[in-house]
């Protein structure tokens, strides 16, 4: 539990967001010459990092680039890409994320969770599981709780760190008690350099890990490591040895399973998506890895009902079946979505659109091919997946969100499914996919 106690040096941090200003709060305990760097001229935390912190230099809009360079030690927020200008011309072997000085402090047990999809919603689970067992757990990191304010927290039993390649990328020290990677499909390839180097910054959760947990469905992520470090894997195919957690169908039922031991039955569990049903097993794959027997959590699983902007039903208006998927920001997730409608929709209408962060549009899952009745694209990227996919689908372009609604409202066949899964980030339009997901559903709610 040391590291700046002997470390002597200039700190620089880069992002006066949530991130930075954790980070500063953090070594305001410590006798540090630090300085703040942001490149917005007014950056959301700068106020309060004036009057909370007046020893610390703050620098925004135009950078002083020399005093970055002589900074022994910079702390990168994880929006910052290191690959692009000015970050680029700075020395890599000197930046940390906000999360290797976490691992330097913690003093509980730390679950890891990264993945392309799930993550969020993985880490609710777990939470709801561990509190509905008795136990503290403390969640943050790329969650939205910086990870350094959970150290604020007494009797912590876990944390529980949902982490973004961003963070994994500038990670070298934690040394988690479980670590998961959930799935893997492109995203964010507008900060990594390649696809290669987006798996590889996942890759880095397993680097020190006591117990790691893989998804059997994706081989490639876990190629590398030896099968004997691996604890327990998940999947939705039937369990092969003890180790192993999937479903299997008996009379009619599907079962969830570990190994040989019945968890729970399918029709018990709230979220029944195809998606959730995988995240529920990679939540029990990593509370059996945490040390935890399948009869204590399981009935703990049955009281979390979902995170909004999830593949979240909003209801029935004007005789079509509504669905606020918002936090859809990858292609991967939008696939997802559309294969769990797949299963309950005969006609599917999908709104996308938004901000595109990956390096070409994929055809659209071939299981639903006769179930999609229309695209309606908006956005920065409409004209991008209009080249895509208008020789296949119908397809229209409009001008955005709310136009997407009233067209799907007013020529979508009746007893469709119309969901917003925008394969896409929203800040083209909005500030951020909680804003996207409630301006949807109001607006449904309220004009059908
Ligand atoms: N900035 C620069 N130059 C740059 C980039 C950013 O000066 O090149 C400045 C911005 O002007 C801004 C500050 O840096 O003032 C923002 O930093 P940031 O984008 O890293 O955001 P934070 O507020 O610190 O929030 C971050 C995560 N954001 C990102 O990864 C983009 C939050 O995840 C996370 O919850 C928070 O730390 C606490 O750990 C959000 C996110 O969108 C939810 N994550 C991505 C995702 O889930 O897809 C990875
Ligand atoms: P993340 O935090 O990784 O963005 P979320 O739990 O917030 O993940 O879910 C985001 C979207 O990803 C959901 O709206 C859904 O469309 C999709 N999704 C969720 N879980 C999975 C999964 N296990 N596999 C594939 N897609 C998923």
């Amino acid at each position: 539990m040391s590291f700046f106690e002997n470390f002597s040096g200039n700190v620089a941090v880069i992002g006066m967001g949530a991130t930075g200003l954790a980070v500063v709060r953090f070594l305001s305990r410590f006798d540090l010459q630090v300085d703040i760097f942001d490149e917005n001229k007014t950056p959301k935390y700068y106020n309060e990092i004036k009057c909370f912190f007046p020893k610390v230099g703050c620098h925004s809009g135009d950078f002083d680039f020399e005093l970055l360079k002589n900074a022994d030690l910079i702390i990168v927020s994880p929006g910052v890409c290191p690959h692009i200008k000015p970050w680029s011309d700075l020395d890599r072997n000197k930046m940390i994320s906000d999360i290797e000085i976490f691992a330097h402090y913690a003093q509980a047990p730390v679950i890891a969770i990264t993945g392309s999809n799930g993550k969020s919603t993985v880490c609710a689970m777990l939470k709801s599981a561990l509190v509905d067992m008795g136990k503290n757990p403390a969640l943050g990191g790329n969650f939205g709780t910086p990870a350094l304010q959970l150290l604020d927290f007494d009797n912590i039993d876990f944390y529980l760190l949902e982490l973004s390649s961003f963070q994994l990328e500038f990670t070298f020290n934690l040394k988690p008690d479980v670590a998961v990677v959930l799935n893997i499909s492109e995203d964010h390839l507008d900060w990594h350099k390649d696809f290669a180097d987006y798996l590889a910054a996942k890759q880095k959760i397993f680097d020190n890990s006591r117990n790691i947990v893989v998804f059997r469905g994706q081989p490639e992520i876990y190629a590398d490591l030896d099968l004997e470090n691996i604890s327990h894997s998940f999947a939705l195919t039937p369990p092969q040895s003890e180790r192993e957690l999937g479903l299997i169908s008996v009379d009619k039922q599907t079962l969830l399973m570990q190994g040989s031991e019945l968890i729970l039955n399918k029709s018990d569990l709230p979220l029944k998506d195809r998606f959730q049903i995988l995240n529920y097993l990679a939540t029990m794959a990593v509370l059996s890895s945490a040390g935890f027997e399948v009869r204590s959590y399981k009935n703990a699983l049955q009281s979390f009902h979902g995170l909004a902007h999830r593949c979240e039903y909003i209801g029935c208006f004007s005789e079509r079946y509504w669905y606020n998927d918002s936090k859809a920001t990858n292609t991967g997730a939008m696939h997802s979505a559309l294969l769990s409608l797949g299963d309950s929709y005969e006609s599917i209408v999908l709104l996308a659109g938004g901000v595109f962060k990956e390096q070409k549009v994929q055809e659209l899952p071939s299981a639903v091919a006769g179930q999609i009745a229309k695209i309606i694209l908006f956005g920065r990227a409409a004209d991008k997946f209009y080249d895509a996919w208008a020789e296949t689908w119908s397809c229209e372009v409009v001008d955005d969100l709310a136009a997407a609604i009233d067209l799907a409202a007013n020529t979508s066949p009746n007893g469709s499914a119309v969901i917003l899964s925008p394969a896409c980030a929203s800040f083209d339009q909005f500030s951020d996919f909680n804003e996207r997901g409630d301006f949807f559903k109001d607006y449904v709610k309220t004009q059908y």
